[in-house]
C-alpha cells in the first residue's frame, strides 16, 4: 500500500462565515457562493479518485473549519487530535473527535501547549516530516514524533520556511520518490532524497497538490505546473482554487485521507 492509497476521506462544508477566515492578505475577501462550488468540485474528484467520502456539516462558528486537514492526523494505524496553532481553530478539535472515534479505534490527542496543524505534516513513504511554523511549535512537532514513534512511523522536525503558512503550502508528494515543491523548498535541502519537481516561477500556489490514488489535483490557473506534470506522465486533474486561495488554502487542506486497514 501507497501513502496515498485512500479509500476514505473526510471533509466539511463551508459554512457562510468562511468569508471572515484568517488570512494574510487581509484585503481578499472570497465570495461565498463560488467557494462553496470549489468544496463541491473537489468532493467530486476525490469520488471520482476513488473515495467514500464522508461530508460533515458546516460549523459558522469557526469560519475555517472546513480546512479539516488541520485539527487531525489520520493514517491506517490510528488518528490524532491536534491542536491548531490559530486560537480561532482550536474549538474544531472538538468537533472533529466523535467523528474520528466513530472511524478509528486508536485516537490519540496532542495537550496542553503542543500546538501542530495538519498543514505542516507531510507523510512519505519513510519519513513524515513535521514543519515548525507559526502555527506548529517545538513542543508539538516533538509530541507528535513520539506519538508516530509509538505506531511505528519515523518522523523529523523540520523547519516550516518563513513567511509561508504551512508546510504543504509549498511542497506535496506526487509518487513515492517524487516532490512537487517551490524553489525555495527544493533548495532547503530537506529533499535530497527526492526526485523534485519545482514549480515554474509565479505558480508557487500550485505546490500545494495532492496525490489521491492515481490522480494528482492542481488548482486550475498553473498552466506551466500542468504542462510539466502532464510531461513528467502524471495522471493530472485541475480544480478550481480562486476563492479558498484567498484564504492561504490549497488542495491538500480540504479533506482528511486514509486507507482502511484490511
Ligand atoms: C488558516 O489560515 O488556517 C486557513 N485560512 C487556511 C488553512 C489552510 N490549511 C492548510 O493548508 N492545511
Amino acid at each position: 500500500m501507497r501513502v496515498f492509497d485512500f479509500d476514505h476521506a473526510i471533509v466539511r462544508e463551508p459554512g457562510r462565515s468562511v468569508v471572515n477566515g484568517l488570512r494574510s492578505d487581509p484585503l481578499s475577501v472570497p465570495d461565498f457562493e463560488p467557494l462553496r462550488a470549489e468544496h463541491a468540485a473537489y468532493v467530486a474528484a476525490l469520488g471520482r479518485a476513488g473515495l467514500a467520502v464522508e461530508i460533515l456539516p458546516p460549523l459558522e462558528a469557526y469560519p475555517d473549519s472546513m480546512f479539516v486537514e488541520d485539527p487531525a492526523l489520520v493514517m491506517p494505524e490510528g488518528a490524532i487530535l491536534l491542536r491548531p496553532g490559530a486560537p480561532s481553530r482550536v474549538g474544531e478539535v472538538a468537533e472533529m473527535r466523535e467523528t474520528l472515534h466513530g472511524r478509528f479505534e486508536i485516537v490519540l490527542e496532542l495537550q496542553g501547549d503542543e500546538n501542530a496543524d495538519g498543514g505542516d505534516i507531510l507523510v512519505t513513504p519513510h519519513a513524515i516530516f513535521i514543519g515548525m511554523s507559526a502555527r506548529t511549535n517545538r513542543a508539538g512537532a516533538e509530541a507528535l514524533v513520539a506519538i508516530l514513534r509509538g505506531m511505528g512511523r519515523n518522523a523529523c522536525v523540520v523547519k516550516t520556511p518563513p513567511p509561508i503558512l504551512h508546510f504543504k503550502t509549498a511542497v506535496s508528494l506526487l509518487s513515492e520518490d517524487t516532490v512537487l515543491a517551490t524553489r525555495q523548498m527544493a533548495t532547503s535541502g530537506l529533499f535530497a532524497e527526492f526526485r523534485t519537481l519545482v514549480v515554474p516561477d509565479g505558480e508557487e500556489a500550485a505546490a500545494n497538490a495532492l496525490r489521491v490514488n492515481h490522480a494528482v489535483l492542481i488548482g486550475d490557473g498553473f498552466p506551466r505546473t500542468r504542462e510539466l506534470l502532464d510531461c513528467e506522465g502524471f495522471n493530472v486533474e485541475t480544480l478550481p482554487v480562486a476563492e479558498i486561495g484567498k484564504l492561504d488554502a490549497g488542495l491538500s487542506c480540504m479533506s482528511l485521507r486514509w486507507r482502511k486497514r484490511g
